[in-house]
């Protein structure tokens, strides 16, 4: 395939090291770990595998040592995040700098591959051509679930004919949760399979003490960031337009808090302040109503709003109807097949209590049917098929309408929807990302080579130069509580949410009031490859302001 100028340079840039990879490395065992709550439960569901230390890599200053070869397979698992194959890569380059024996296999779509023992092995000319570029393309990602004993003995036997000895799943929370499960299961079982997880989502939400971000959030915010300032140009130059943004993230703020930093819109939502102030979907349009009539006071009928993907589900009045909703399409799946969409609509309604059956008549047709599409493989509502946007903006256009009738407003209300998410979820990485991932698939290898399993690749320290990262590993089971999944109690990984207390939330809040009466974008610009390192390496906002640096 022909290779674009850019892609040409791009893909020989060689991703930095921390400095305790760049040489053999030895395994520093901190004190063992208990899960973040629930201890108990999860001890008695993971009797092999709780309670394992955090280590941690040094390098080691003793002469090389001959390691056995040793093959190893990947799994990418979920959505698409920028950086992917930089993890790849860095697992590679691991496992051949420790024998060049070593083999790589790759699953192909997702965990699919690995059941169905679809596969190829990854050699070193085909891995060249997928170094720092962005997609999972490299053997494809997909969201099968890997949760049954049959679908782990299924892989067992790929796993046996290809003398596979450790498994890198590279994916999200759910992803990483069933990694652990897996750790767990071949140990429990006696077989020598070791499972690695690999932290990753755009939506920003796999993060605690040990994993400070996941990676494909810092590229992807930055691919919205430079098309929310390109916007909000537009705006301030033709000043017609509201712009209603709608942002991904399955379920955190994190996308838009950050989007928000680094472009100053006149307004951004954040789910998890509508959930804890229980606020109304009415709320939310009163506040931007408030903003939009003030603005037209002073004859600025512009303006953008940010609106996180995940909103509907913490508007605690939806996330009630939503909850409802799951059990009935399950539970009256048979009265709905083959109802025409109106006739669905009126059954779905039949079936609600009162409060939620008033709340889902309210709603417009076209968002209603939304709710009701099928659910992902996880049992989540598919909010990117959601169009909270569109409803948001025409529910504050049917109030504005009737404050103009009362005299209250006194403007032009036009609008424009757009909604980012899948555009940057395959972009080149940036440096910062690019590097990271090459860092945690490399020490990937080194904790596969160190014998552990059931942990994850941890890399942090991250806002200083890449040299200083600390490579090491945490065990799956100390993220992990349980929670209530379709119906049952399971253990999982604990998503983080946007902190109303954290310092990226507060410092949003301290500017809000100015940034929704005022025009005072900021215009981020394209990511850089090339250039001064205070602006190619620099980390997302988010993560300077919580590692208490200066924006
Ligand atoms: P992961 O958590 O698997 O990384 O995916 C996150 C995400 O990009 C969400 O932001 C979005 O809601 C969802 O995937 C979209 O899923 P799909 O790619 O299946 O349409």
């Amino acid at each position: 395939m022909k290779k674009s100028p850019l892609q040409r340079i791009r893909s020989e840039y060689q991703p930095k090291l921390p400095k305790a990879l760049q040489g053999p490395v030895k395994l520093k065992v901190g004190d063992p770990t208990q899960s973040v709550a629930d201890q108990e439960e999860i001890k008695s569901l993971f009797p092999n595998t709780y309670g394992m230390p955090v280590v941690e890599f040094e390098r080691d200053e003793a002469p090389e040592r001959v390691e056995e070869p040793f093959n190893v397979g990947i799994i990418l698992s979920g959505g698409q995040a920028p950086g992917g194959h930089n993890v790849v890569s860095g697992i590679f380059d691991g496992i051949k700098s420790l024998n060049k024996e070593s083999r790589l296999y790759g699953f192909l779509m997702g965990p699919a591959g690995f059941i169905n023992h679809q596969y190829m092995e990854l050699t070193a000319g085909y891995i060249k051509e997928y170094r720092n570029t962005g997609g999972f393309d490299i053997i494809g990602s997909g969201r099968t679930k890997l949760e049954h004993p049959d679908q782990f003995d299924a892989g067992l036997k790929v796993l046996e004919e290809l003398d596979i000895k450790a498994l890198v799943i590279i994916g999200g929370d759910d992803s990483n949760t069933n990694a652990a499960v897996l750790a767990e299961y071949y140990k429990n079982k006696g077989v020598d399979v070791k499972v690695i997880g690999v932290p990753k989502t755009i939506d920003g939400d796999l993060k605690n003490k040990w994993i400070e971000t996941s990676f494909g959030f810092d590229t992807a915010c930055k691919v919205y960031s430079e098309v929310i300032g390109n916007i909000q140009r537009d705006c301030n130059s033709a000043k017609k337009y509201y712009h209603f943004i709608k942002l991904m993230g399955r379920s955190a703020s994190h996308i838009a808090l950050e989007c928000a930093l680094q472009t100053q819109p006149n307004y951004c939502i954040i789910s998890e302040e509508v959930q804890a102030k229980r606020m109304t979907l009415d709320n939310i349009v009163n506040a931007l109503c408030y903003m939009i009539t003030e603005r037209a006071k002073n004859g600025w009928n512009f303006g953008t709003v940010l609106v996180p993907e995940g909103l509907i589900e913490f508007i605690p009045s939806m996330k009630a109807l939503i909850q409802e909703l799951n059990d009935v399409l399950v539970d009256k799946a048979g009265d709905l097949e083959g109802k025409e969409e109106l006739d669905k609509l009126e059954a779905i309604h039949s079936f609600l209590t009162p409060t939620n059956a008033a709340l889902f008549k309210s709603l417009p047709k076209d968002i209603a049917l939304q709710l009701c599409l099928d659910r992902d493989s996880h049992g989540n509502v598919q909010v990117s098929l959601i169009e909270t946007e569109s409803l948001i903006s025409r529910m504050v256009g049917e109030r504005l309408e009737q404050l103009a009738l009362e005299g209250e407003y006194v403007g032009k209300f036009a609008t424009q929807h757009h909604f980012f998410g899948y555009e940057g979820r395959c972009a080149d990485p940036t440096n910062f990302d690019a590097d990271y991932c090459y860092a945690l698939g490399y020490n990937a290898a080194m904790l596969i080579n160190s014998g552990l399993t059931g942990y994850m690749s941890s890399v942090r320290n991250l806002t200083a130069p890449s040299e200083e990262w600390i490579a090491g590993g945490i065990p799956i089971t100390m993220m992990m509580n349980m929670e209530r999944r379709n119906g049952k109690m399971k253990p999982v990984i604990q998503k983080a949410l946007v902190n109303l207390n954290g310092r990226p939330y507060l410092k949003f809040a301290s500017m809000r009031d100015t940034l929704m009466l005022n025009t005072l974008y900021q215009y981020p610009g394209p990511i850089q490859y090339f250039g001064p390192s205070e602006i190619c390496d620099r980390p997302s906002m988010t993560l300077l302001l919580e590692h208490d640096k200066e924006i």
